[in-house]
């Protein structure tokens, strides 16, 4: 059975040395301030290294019932059987990330364009991670922001749940749960670079 996903306020994590408190005490801290899923996401280290990270991280939100999805390493993700992977549009093709993970594991995919947004099978992926919404430093491949109405505009287009990514704050997280069509929102730095990533977290629910 596929995990059921709550995807109000989802944690993209950062490299482990822009985690103000290491990667799972800065995580603990998110969660018990009411982070509903985690992603791991290293664009720096080898397989081995995001290995030996992600363990501990895993074992901590087992222990909580929290998700854990996978970004990019899609091998990852099958050895140690995370709930589930999120890959880009330059990743490998959503069919054949699929059949690797199986039918009972969440595949999330980006979108940045109506274009993709029409190409999207959702008997493939559950879920569309659409942004960035506003300028972002966390990610340096990023395409230019959207903006609210570029997001909401994609966000109406969607065939699946969509959580906005994308330099979020709290009252952008607010502008964005207005618009009613966003399944959850994405953050990076505003939990991981936060003094209290347990008050940062609820000022984002
Ligand atoms: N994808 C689009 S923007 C982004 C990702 C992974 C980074 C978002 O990080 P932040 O720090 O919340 O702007």
């Amino acid at each position: 059975m596929k995990p059921q996903i709550n995807y109000h306020l989802y944690l993209v994590t950062d490299e482990v040395e822009r985690c103000r408190y290491g990667l799972v005490e800065t995580v603990k801290r998110a969660v018990e301030g009411g982070v509903t899923l985690v992603q791991y996401r290293s664009e720096k280290l080898s397989h081995e290294e995001q290995k030996a990270q992600v363990l501990p991280l895993q074992a901590y939100l087992r222990s909580v019932g929290v998700p854990l999805i996978i970004n990019d390493n899609v091998q990852l993700a099958v050895e140690i059987d995370a709930e589930g992977i999120h890959i880009g549009q330059n990743d490998m093709p959503v069919a054949e990330a699929r059949a690797l993970i199986g039918p009972n594991k969440i595949l999330g995919l980006t979108v940045t364009t109506a274009e993709q947004m029409a190409k999207v099978d959702p008997t493939m992926v559950d879920n569309i991670g659409c942004g960035p919404v506003f300028p972002t430093i966390t990610k340096d491949d990023a395409p230019p922001p959207m903006g609210v109405e570029g997001w909401a505009e994609l966000a109406r287009q969607s065939p699946l749940p969509i959580v906005a990514i994308g330099g979020l704050n709290q009252e952008r997280t607010a502008a964005i749960r207005a618009t009613g069509l966003a399944a959850g929102v994405a953050v990076v730095s505003a939990i991981c670079a936060a003094e209290d990533p347990t008050q940062a977290a609820k000022d984002l629910l």
